[in-house]
């Protein structure tokens, strides 16, 4: 049982996050998905998401890759949840290239995959302000 773990907001869920979500998964057998808590995207990323905790978690739950959603209340969990969930593979979006790196002193590989262009939670909020 291979278990990978990836983080983020995941607000207004796009084809973006289904194709990270999904590769993500097909690294391992068991998927576990850590969320920015509405306090964590306010009080450290300055992003006020348009659903709540709750409602992006329950929308998360709903996914066919993901089995396990748990809240991100800071940076500095990500040692300890390698731990915590008994991780083989972390992922995120190339976006975030080599910041994580530090995790394979945990003794987990680390994954980088490439991000979908064009669409973003900002850019569909923008495109729909602008209408
Ligand atoms: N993503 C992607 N393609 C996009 C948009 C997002 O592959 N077009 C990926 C991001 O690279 C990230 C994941 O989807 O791996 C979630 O994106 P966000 O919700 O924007 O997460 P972020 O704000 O980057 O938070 O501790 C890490 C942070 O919680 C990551």
């Amino acid at each position: 049982m291979k278990r990978v773990i990836t983080y983020g907001t995941f607000d207004l869920l796009h084809f973006g996050h289904i194709n990270l979500l999904r590769r993500a998964k097909e690294l391992g057998d068991y998927l576990v998905v850590v969320l920015s808590t509405d306090e964590f995207n306010w009080n450290q990323k300055q992003k006020k998401s348009y659903f709540t905790y709750e409602q992006r978690k329950a929308i998360l739950e709903a996914i066919r890759y993901v089995d396990l959603v748990v809240p991100e209340e800071n940076w500095d969990q990500k040692r300890t949840d390698m731990h915590k969930y008994n991780i083989d593979t972390f992922v995120m979006g190339n976006d975030w290239e080599g910041k994580f790196d530090f995790l394979k002193e945990e003794g987990v590989e680390v994954v980088y995959l490439s991000r979908t262009p064009d669409i973003s939670s900002s850019q569909i909020k923008q495109d729909l302000n602008n209408k």
